[in-house]
């Protein structure tokens, strides 16, 4: 037995509450190392003739990747308190495993055990619901629609006219997006995540000027105020970006400390090294990476926590809001997000705060900081499988359980998943404008565990390369639509309305192909119900096997040959299929 690949620890993604007094518990062993495990668990204070009273539950082995296997028990524990440890068996041994390391035999004292102190109700994650039921569309508001050119910023460039700069304009606007909510609606999407809409010099709007003023060419607060609601009308939620790791160069405190230096009273709203303030490749004060436009804010300063805590309230309170999403959100400190969260849910209880972390953010997603991240592995997986080749649907497996298994169940019903945004080649130019290809990252994008966000043009099949490339002007000629991409993702996002396993409803089991790039998929299911999604990611026709007693029913699919005991994917082939139990 490897005891030394043997690791649980409580809390995060080892032990968390799913419903009220309903613990999941999970274990990771070396990878085939172990052939059966055991919970042991009993309440610390029921004893009986000097010894502890526990029993005995089997632990399911519910996925790998490439190191360990995970294992998982939910437990319901009435008298909410528990200690716990597990009873391993390999092949030639047995083992209890202990917070106190590894005994022959059970120890019949709770204190030995791992400790989960006391189950409380209030301890379950909770983000808002209805971004389970949410998929989105990330619209970048400069290049989405030009509706009204009595607010074209000065030398505004004709819409399409020529290619994505860092500092050309093309006009984009609020009344562009509000004349084209049907394009959204057709498709099904029902939330909108806007990049920065706030006074700010560039096209991007990264760099604030007025944190509580919309830029004028993208509108004004009637304006946004007619998008929101028309949005709301359709059922449309709105997220806002919130830039608050760092302010523009023309953010007015700054401006005051370039002209004033250590006399100006807003010295400390930034992490100045020394006077005066020098910008250039390497500014003597602290940005956004070494960009001189983009001071970084020293939000531990009461002064600047108020002024931002107070934005943040504001566009909540005077327009109705849905969510922030945190630019640079893992660059600022812990304790402003939870200052952020307690008043942002004050004003609006379901408000959905979502970070913008592209690595592992278990330590802000422990209930008290953000609902959700921007799922970038996911991003970076689906991709290395589907576009560029670089790894096998295996590997795609054990890397996917990876990240998965490294958070708590109820997380991923929150998370922001993507293929594509504004700082990211389009995903069919990452696919090499292979249609089939990209029908198959929708097919998963659309099916995953946590909120889809679709980036807009992508579902058009606009392509792109690396910001700037990627931040084309929306394209309104239909005849350059690609209808069948269109239809492939209005057709998913309508089954995901209707089949809610395929949003975030159960649980899930990933299934990992025979062969190195075989047919791969992940089933999602509730007490009475399954669905399964399969792809295949190879260019030749796969089997994949199917329980001859099983009545399949095909919900959408590629071509496929359905027999009693398998289903032939073809080359680039998906399918979703659903089944009850
Ligand atoms: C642009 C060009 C740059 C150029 C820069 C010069 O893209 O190549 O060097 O201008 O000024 C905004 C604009 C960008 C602009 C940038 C800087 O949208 O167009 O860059 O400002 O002026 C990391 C951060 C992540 C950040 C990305 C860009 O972790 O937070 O870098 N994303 C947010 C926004 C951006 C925005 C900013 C931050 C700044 O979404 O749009 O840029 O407010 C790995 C790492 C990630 C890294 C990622 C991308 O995966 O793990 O941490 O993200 O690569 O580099």
């Amino acid at each position: 037995m490897e005891k030394s690949a043997v690791f649980h620890r409580p809390g995060d993604n080892f032990s968390y509450l799913i419903e009220d007094r309903t613990i999941q518990i999970r274990l990771k062993t070396k990878k085939s190392n172990i052939k059966s495990v055991k919970l042991i668990i009993g309440d610390p204070y029921i004893w009986e003739d000097g010894e502890w009273q526990f029993s005995e539950l089997p632990m399911t082995l519910v996925s790998k990747d490439d190191l360990f296997d995970y294992w998982e028990v939910d437990v319901f524990v009435e008298t909410r308190r528990l200690r716990y440890g597990f009873k391993l068996a390999s092949v030639d041994e047995e083992a209890i495993f202990t917070e106190k390391g590894f005994f022959n035999t059970a120890p019949v004292d709770s204190d030995y055990y791992f400790c989960f102190p006391y189950l409380h109700k209030q301890e379950i994650f909770n983000a808002p619901d209805w971004v389970k039921d949410t998929v989105w569309y990330q619209i970048f508001p400069e290049r989405f629609a030009n509706g009204d050119p009595s607010i074209n910023p000065k030398n505004v460039r004709q819409w399409n006219s020529e290619p994505p700069a860092i500092n050309n304009f093309f006009g984009g606007d609020f009344t562009g997006i509000t004349e084209n909510l049907e394009h959204l609606t057709d498709i099904g999407v029902n939330g909108i995540y806007l990049t920065p809409v706030f006074k700010a010099f560039s096209n991007h709007k990264y760099d604030t000027i007025d944190y509580m003023e919309i830029d004028p060419q993208f509108g004004d607060s009637e304006s946004l105020k007619k998008l929101i609601s028309e949005c709301h009308n359709r059922g449309i939620r709105v997220m806002l970006d919130a830039v608050f790791n760092h302010s523009g160069y023309y953010f007015p405190p700054f401006q005051d400390v370039i002209k004033n230096g250590e006399n100006s009273p807003y010295k400390d709203w930034f992490h100045i090294h020394d006077f005066p303030v020098q910008g250039g490749q390497k500014p003597n004060y602290e940005a956004f990476a070494f960009v001189d436009s983009m001071p970084k804010l020293n939000t531990a300063n009461p002064e600047v926590k108020k002024y931002l805590l107070d934005v943040g309230m504001y566009w909540i309170k005077e327009f109705d809001i849905d969510g922030w999403r945190l630019d640079v959100a893992n660059e600022v400190d812990h304790e402003f997000w939870r200052e952020f969260r307690t008043a942002v849910k004050e004003v609006k209880k379901d408000v959905y705060i979502l970070g913008e972390i592209w690595h592992d953010s278990m330590p802000w997603l422990r209930g008290d900081q953000f609902d959700g991240v921007m799922n970038y592995p996911f991003k970076t997986n689906v991709l290395n499988l589907l576009a560029k080749n670089n790894i096998t649907s295996i590997q795609f497996m054990e890397n996917i359980s990876k990240v998965y298994y490294s958070y708590p169940k109820n997380i991923f019903d929150y998370t922001f998943n993507l293929v594509g945004s504004h700082d990211t080649p389009r995903i069919l130019t990452e696919c090499n404008d292979d249609i089939n290809r990209t029908k198959q990252v929708y097919t998963i994008l659309l099916t995953f565990m946590g909120s889809p966000c679709i980036y807009y043009g992508d579902e058009i099949g606009m392509t792109g390369d690396l910001d700037p490339g990627c931040r084309k002007c929306m394209d309104w000629n239909t005849e350059n639509h690609d209808s069948e991409l269109k239809e492939h993702i209005r057709a998913l996002i309508s089954l995901r309305k209707k089949e809610k396993l395929l949003a975030n409803d159960g649980s899930v089991r990933f299934l990992f192909p025979e062969v190195e790039n075989g047919i791969f998929g992940y089933r999602k299911f509730n007490n009475n119900k399954s669905v399964i999604i399969l792809l295949n990611p190879s260019i030749t026709k796969q089997a994949f096997p199917l329980e001859k007693h099983i009545n399949y029913q095909v919900l959408y699919s590629s071509e496929i040959e359905m027999e009693p005991s398998e289903i032939n994917l073809g080359p680039d082939g998906f399918c979703i299929l659903s089944y009850s139990h």
